[in-house]
């Protein structure tokens, strides 16, 4: 039989995904494994994708010529036709409450291959869920944490190459996450992007244009400024919502959502919100991509507003409650 090649989804708990499923693979069911990343560019022609090979998907979208399939995102399913041609089998389990896609690649080895995982992919199934659930205890461990798995998922922000990528999903497949954090180049890529945090968290601060009832509003549309996640959570921990604009490749991206560590009790959905600017997202965190700066801006300031409005009236009934 010819090799099948396993097709990843690129960022932590993707990779881990592709390493354990090889293994997996390799030990139990004696396959010879490939492994390669996808790119969203290539659901453009998602009918005729892998096709006249063997191939496995983790961590990305449905396909019905998958010999093995996982996935956890809710928007998995391209199409209408797609959704219909999934059912659960031997081979492909979907499980949108998982917060990461490796857990139910394990859980599904252990109740179908009878597959007892050793410890360091139980510690990476650990990890994803924290990693891609940004599920972190508080916002210091989110920044500066410096475990293993942490440090490997930080290196990723600035990975030369997909080829690199395909160089650790091997070492994931085979080693800890301790000795791949050791690794010389992992070790270099994960300093470079420390700086790259750090210069985010210092660059933050003049992007903000308000902080107002609970709700932080910045700028950040500027090419010259890096980029850090929680940066509006770090230093303004007392806010329940940021909402700011960067930008993207193609323009400009509006990106909204709840403080992790200090949500409001009683929260909006900010992915419905980001519908009325042709966006979408979850109850806590969504997106949208006006087409041109200044309507970015726009928008972003609506939503703030929105969300003023809501804190406002949330505390409003809090204090006639009390
Ligand atoms: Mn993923």
């Amino acid at each position: 039989m010819s090799s099948i090649c396993i097709h990843y989804h690129r960022d932590f708990d993707g990779m881990v995904s592709a390493g354990v499923l090889a293994a997996i693979l390799r030990d139990t069911r004696k396959e010879e494994v490939t492994w390669q990343s996808v790119n969203y560019h290539q659901r453009d022609d998602w009918e005729n994708f892998g096709k006249g090979t063997r191939f496995a998907i983790v961590d990305f979208h449905f396909h019905p010529n998958a010999e093995y399939w996982f996935d956890h995102h809710p928007t998995t399913f391209l199409s209408d036709e797609l959704r219909q041609a999934y059912k659960p089998t031997e081979q492909w389990a979907w499980d949108e409450s998982s917060p990461s896609c490796p857990p139910l690649i394990l859980r599904h080895a252990k109740e179908h291959w009878d597959y007892d995982p050793p410890e360091r992919f139980v510690e990476m199934a650990y990890w994803s869920d924290i990693v891609d659930a940004a599920q972190y205890k508080d916002v210091e461990q989110a920044l500066f944490d410096d475990t293993p798995a942490l440090r490997v998922a930080r290196s990723l922000y600035v990975a030369p190459d997909s080829a690199w990528l395909d160089d650790l999903v091997g070492a994931m497949s085979r080693q800890s996450l301790e000795k791949i954090a050791a690794r010389k180049d992992v070790e270099k890529a994960f300093q470079r992007a420390a700086r790259n945090r750090d210069r985010a968290l210092e660059q933050f601060p003049p992007t903000i244009i308000s902080v107002e009832n609970s709700v932080l509003l910045y700028d950040a549309s500027s090419n010259s400024i890096r980029r850090e996640r929680f940066s509006a959570f770090f230093h303004h921990p007392e806010v329940h919502y940021s909402v700011g604009v960067i930008p993207t490749r193609a323009g400009y991206h509006v990106s909204a959502g709840v403080n992790p560590w200090n949500p409001p009790t009683d929260g909006v959905h900010i992915g419905e919100i980001m519908e009325g600017y042709g966006g979408g997202g979850h109850k806590t965190v969504g997106g949208a991509n006006p087409p041109s700066l200044e309507a970015a801006l726009k928008a972003a300031a609506e939503v703030a507003v929105v969300l003023r409005a809501a804190e406002a009236k949330a505390a409003a009934q809090a204090s006639t409650e009390a």
